[in-house]
């Protein structure tokens, strides 16, 4: 089993110590963080979601197990998945659409956001579409962006792109959606204007939508 399969299994296992152990080694020994959360961490919570879906594992256990991978993701991986990019490419308004509480990929896509230059509102989770059009008027973005991690939460982003439209909004803000069971047909479907598979082609196509 590779390195990277053993941080994934570790993870999986909420085997902490060795989780915090087998990043380090792979940061000494030079892969870039990048793989070690797509090929390591990724996966590890992949593993999760199996055991999730055959009730092999409680939820709070699955909290646990996020709570932790984020806390990787911010002491050791954080800085060196920044671009460490300045140029100010606009506001972006973000959240995770309402009945939907998963945010470790929306708070992934945040960090590489604001390490490539954007300034981001970040509403949290759970968050109705009255609070979304309240942010757009009241901080004037550039650009949304909503996640829902759930086929039953899904339905939530159109509602909400439709609410931005009665507002009146729509016009000043480009809207990116993303989050596991999202994609770019369902993007067309419910008039988005970019759908991104991953934290990094998120900034790429936060970037060309800002152009
Ligand atoms: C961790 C987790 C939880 C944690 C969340 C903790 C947290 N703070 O986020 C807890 C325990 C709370 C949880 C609860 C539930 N969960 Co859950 N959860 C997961 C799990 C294991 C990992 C999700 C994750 O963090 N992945 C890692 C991140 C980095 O990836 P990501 O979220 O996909 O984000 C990336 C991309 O999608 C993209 N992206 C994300 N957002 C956006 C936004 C934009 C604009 C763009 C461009 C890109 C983008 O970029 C990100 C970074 O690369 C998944 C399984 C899985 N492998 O996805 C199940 C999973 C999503 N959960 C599931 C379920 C069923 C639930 C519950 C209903 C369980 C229950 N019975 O209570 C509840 C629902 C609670 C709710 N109302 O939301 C199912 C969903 C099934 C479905 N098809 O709808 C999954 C798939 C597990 C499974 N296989 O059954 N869960």
């Amino acid at each position: 089993m590779s390195d990277l399969e053993q941080i994934a299994k570790n993870l999986a296992n909420a085997n902490k110590t060795k989780v915090r152990e087998l990043v380090q080694l792979a940061l000494d020994q030079g892969v870039p963080a990048k793989e070690i959360l797509d090929e390591g961490l990724m996966k590890g919570m992949d593993i999760v979601g199996g055991m999730m879906e055959r009730e092999e594992i409680m939820i709070p256990e699955v909290l646990d197990v996020a709570r932790f991978m984020s806390q990787i993701i911010d002491e050791m991986l954080k800085p060196l998945l920044l671009e460490g990019d300045a140029n100010p490419y606009g506001k972006v308004v973000f959240a995770t659409v309402q009945g939907d509480v998963h945010d470790i990929g929306k708070n992934l896509v945040i960090m590489m956001l604001e390490g490539a230059g954007f300034q981001v509102v970040d509403l949290g989770i759970d968050v109705p579409p009255e609070t979304i059009v309240d942010a757009i008027r009241e901080n004037q973005p550039n650009m949304l962006g909503l996640s829902a991690l759930l086929t039953t939460t899904m339905p939530m982003i159109k509602t909400t792109i439709d609410e931005v439209k009665e507002s009146g909004l729509r016009d000043q803000i480009k809207i990116m959606i993303g989050g596991a069971p999202v994609d770019q047909q369902f993007a067309d479907e419910v008039g988005a204007d970019g759908y991104a598979p991953d934290a990094s082609s998120a900034t790429l196509l936060a970037k060309s939508l800002a152009d």
